[in-house]
Order: C-alpha cells, then structure tokens, then sequence
C-alpha cells in the first residue's frame, strides 16, 4: 500500500505520550496515516517574526512523521488572515459583502502555497498518495505539479462551494479554478457544491463534464465527487452513554433544574446564524408564554480567530443580544439563555448533547456541521432529543429525521422549537433511528476510505 501524505493548514500536532487532540477529523486521517505509514505537513501555528523560518520540524510518532513549519508575520497575514479568511471563507458561505479583496493578500495566499510545496516536494517518493485538505492549500497541486511530481493528488474541501454568481465576484477565480484542476480528484461535502462547481466550468465556458465523475477544464482531466464527512458516530455514542461519569454533566443535569434544555454549539463565525438563532429563542418565547421559565437555551461558543476585528465585534454583539433577552424575558429564578465562550471536552458536551431535548443547528451556510452529527450520535435511543438544522448545512441532505428549518425565517425556526418540545416520542425514536443509523453506516472512517480508494483509482 503506497504511503499517505496528508497537508493541512493546521496540523494536529502531537503532544506528549503520542496523543493527537481529539475530534472526527484528526482521529480518522491519523488511522489512516498509522495504517498506511505517512506524514502529515502544515504549519505549525507560530510565526517566525520577519526572519525566514527554520527547516521543516520532523516529529516522528510510531509510523506518522509530523511536518511542521512556522510562518512569517507577513505571510500569516496575507495568507491566513487576508486572502483565506477574508476572501475565501465568506465567498464560499456566500457573503460577497464580507470579502475584502486586495492584491497583495492574493500574492501571498499563492507565494506561502509555493512556499509549502518547496518544503514539502524533498519528503516525497514517487508512489506517495497526497491528501490536501480545505480551502487555504487550493494551488497546492498546481506548486508540485511545477516541481515535476506525478504522485496521485486529492483535494477535500470542508467547507462550501459557491454557485457561480457568487464565486465570479472573487477577481481570482479562474486561477482557484485551475488549482483545482490540477488534482486528480477533488472532493465536496455534497452533490449541491459539486454541482456549483460544474457549474462554474461550464459558465466561465473553462470546461465541463465528462461523465462517469469525471471533469475536463483547462486542459486537464479530473474526477470530482461527493463525500460527505462524518463523525465518530460508535465512539461519540459511547462518550454520551458514560457522560455521567463527569462531574460537569452531573452540574449541568442539576442546574437545569428539570427544565428542558436547548443546546447549540458552534465556533464563534457569522456563518454560524448565532444571532438570527437567539432571535427565534425570543421569539418562541414570546409566542408560547407558557414555556417562559420551563426551558433553558445553552449556547456554547468558544471564540475562534479572535485576532481578526470583525470576530471580536461578533463576540461583543452576540454577548449583548443574549444579555438583553435574558434581561427582557428572564426572571429572578429563571436566566433564559446561558452563554458560555470555552472550548470543552469532548466526553463532556457528549453528555451536554445528551441532556438537551433539542439540538438547535441553525447556520446559514455550512460545508457539512459535524455538531449536528454529534447531537444525534449523542442520544438515548429510548428517549432521544429532535435536531432543528438548518436547510443550508450539507447535514441537511443526510439528515432526513431533522426538522429542517430556514434560519433567516426566524419564525419558522420558533415554530419547529415548539414543535420539538411537544413531540411525542414514537415520533422522535423513529427520526432518530432513521438518522442514527445513517450515521454509523457512514462514520468518518468510511469517508477516509471512500476517498483514498477514488484517489487511488485511475
Ligand atoms: P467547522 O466550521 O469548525 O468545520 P463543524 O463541522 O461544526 O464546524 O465542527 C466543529 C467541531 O468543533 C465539532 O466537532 C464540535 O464538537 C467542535 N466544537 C464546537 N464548539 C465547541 C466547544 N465549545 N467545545 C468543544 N468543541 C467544540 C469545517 C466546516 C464544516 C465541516 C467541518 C468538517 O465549516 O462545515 O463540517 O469543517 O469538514
């Protein structure tokens, strides 16, 4: 079996004792890798000031080698702040207003992959499979394929792909485009962004569909394809069924007093809808005033790039529309909604899933949203919780047990609240099970194994 090679933006280094952090991701691609032998390369999250940065750090672990290498300042800012999370994060979550072009950032987003592929081309032997993850390392192939290498190449994109009326605003868009082109496959979280993506060829009149998956554009011949990704779904149950062993859960169970609990949880983006879903919690509210006092709303959001303004005004405007409604609705016994900025272990927001009877996930626009996967993993099979997702998540094309909302009606996720709270609970058994068992069907493993199989096939 040839060696894997897999290159993201950030790599889940390994700490002391050979641990990688958890979470679906990190578990299935470091399996993968220990299976097949392997390293993983990115960038090791520290800046090396102005001065160029050292050689490549090489950490070896059983049968993975860890490639790490730091960045400068300048490079971290044009490529990391500047052209991945300004441009492309909001064009692909459709927020053509949010992007902020500039073509110095677009020179650094393309000079810091070259960088990457220079580093990484040395550690290469010829019958190594590469596995490049997520939008910052686009022109990745395109760097390697300069350099003479002629190893297969796949690309996973986590997040979504725009149609193309959205994607041509990007004045680089035909250049993200051939980087893509120059995989020999590429993979989308669903049949909707690789349909954008078709789409995309086909309007810019660069290329089109072959059939049988596959593309030709530019000169090149690709195959493209769906692969959604999944969770851990046997080993998160598992968490969720022992949570009570962890006395956080136990708090959380008594705090909430026997009231039911909504939870959601999201990192701190506007992707997320986090103020349109605390609008539909007021809402609810206000419409059933007879839940006032008998529900509780924990919304845990640990604070992501914080670095970046519009983040940090993001996080003062959500803490202050929860701290209204808490004002306007709550009572001396009775806080509405219970805000929390931390990250928190895995073992325990299993528990938390479990506890709530409904899992509120309401972006609006997401790649996939593995929280949904895990709030249903996370359920008692004999009592389980309703999911409110959003339309717009590529969950929703799974998960057909969900009640599927708009999160720009807020209404209408008010109503699918009330309904959540009042269903009875044939009903909620047979959505679960429905989605369950398309869960453990399709776990991350398989996904793992879905795409490097496609890679691996001529
Ligand atoms: P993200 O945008 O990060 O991922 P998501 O899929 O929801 O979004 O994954 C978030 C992960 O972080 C989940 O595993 C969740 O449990 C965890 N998490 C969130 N808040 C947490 C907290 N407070 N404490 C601990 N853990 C927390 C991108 C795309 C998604 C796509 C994934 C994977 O944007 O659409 O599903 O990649 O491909």
């Amino acid at each position: 079996m040839s060696r894997l090679v897999v290159v993201s933006n950030r790599v889940p280094a390994p700490e002391k004792g050979g641990i990688v952090p958890a979470g679906g991701l990190a578990v299935a691609l470091k399996a993968a890798l220990e299976e097949r032998g392997g390293i993983w390369m990115g960038w090791s999250g520290k800046s090396s000031g102005e001065r160029e940065p050292e050689p490549l750090n090489l950490q070896q672990q059983g049968n993975i080698t860890y490639a790490l290498t730091d960045l400068t300042d300048t490079d971290v800012e044009e490529y990391y702040h500047g052209f991945a999370n300004r441009v492309l994060w909001p064009i692909c979550h459709y927020r053509l207003d949010l992007a902020e072009y500039g073509r110095k950032e677009m020179a650094g987003y393309f000079r810091v992959n070259r960088f990457f592929a220079h580093r990484l081309a040395p550690l290469i032997q010829p019958d190594d499979v590469i596995w490049v993850h997520d939008y910052h390392l686009i022109p990745l192939a395109a760097e390697l394929r300069q350099m003479g290498l002629r190893n297969r190449i796949g690309f996973f994109l986590h997040i979504p792909w725009p149609p193309a009326d959205v994607l041509f605003a990007m004045p680089v868009h035909e250049e993200i485009m051939r980087g893509l082109s120059h995989y020999d496959l590429v993979g989308f979280q669903t049949d909707h962004d690789l349909e954008n993506f078709a789409g995309c060829l086909r309007r810019e009149g660069i290329g089109g569909e072959l059939g049988d998956g596959r593309f030709s554009a530019l000169g090149r011949v690709f195959k493209g394809g769906a692969y959604s990704i999944g969770i851990e779904t046997a080993a998160f149950a598992e968490f969720a069924r022992s949570a009570e062993r962890h006395s956080a859960v136990r708090k959380a169970r008594k705090s909430i007093e026997g009231r039911q609990l909504i939870i959601g949880v999201d990192r701190l983006d506007y992707s997320k809808g986090i103020t349109q879903r605390i609008d539909a919690f007021e809402r609810f509210i206000l419409a059933n005033p007879g839940q006032t006092g008998q529900v509780t709303y924990l919304q845990i959001t640990p604070k992501s790039r914080s670095e970046v303004p519009e983040y940090e005004a993001m996080q003062k405007m959500v803490a202050e529309q929860a701290g209204r409604v808490n004002g306007a609705l709550g009572a001396i016994d009775w806080v509405p909604i219970r805000y929390i900025n931390r990250s928190i272990g895995r073992h325990v927001l299993a528990g938390l899933y479990r506890l709530a009877k409904v899992g509120l996930v309401t972006p609006l626009r997401d790649g996939m949203n593995l929280v949904a996967k895990e709030y249903v993993a996370a359920q008692d099979p004999e009592d389980p919780g309703v999911l409110v997702l959003s339309r717009f998540a590529g969950a929703a094309r799974e998960l057909k047990g969900a009640l599927l909302v708009n999160p720009y009606d807020v209404e209408s996720t008010a109503n699918a609240l009330a309904r959540s709270l009042s269903m009875p609970v044939e009903d909620r058994r047979e959505r679960w099970k429905q989605m369950m068992d398309h869960l453990l069907d399709h776990d991350v493993s398989r996904w793992c194994e879905d795409f490097l199989r496609d890679l691996a096939a001529k």
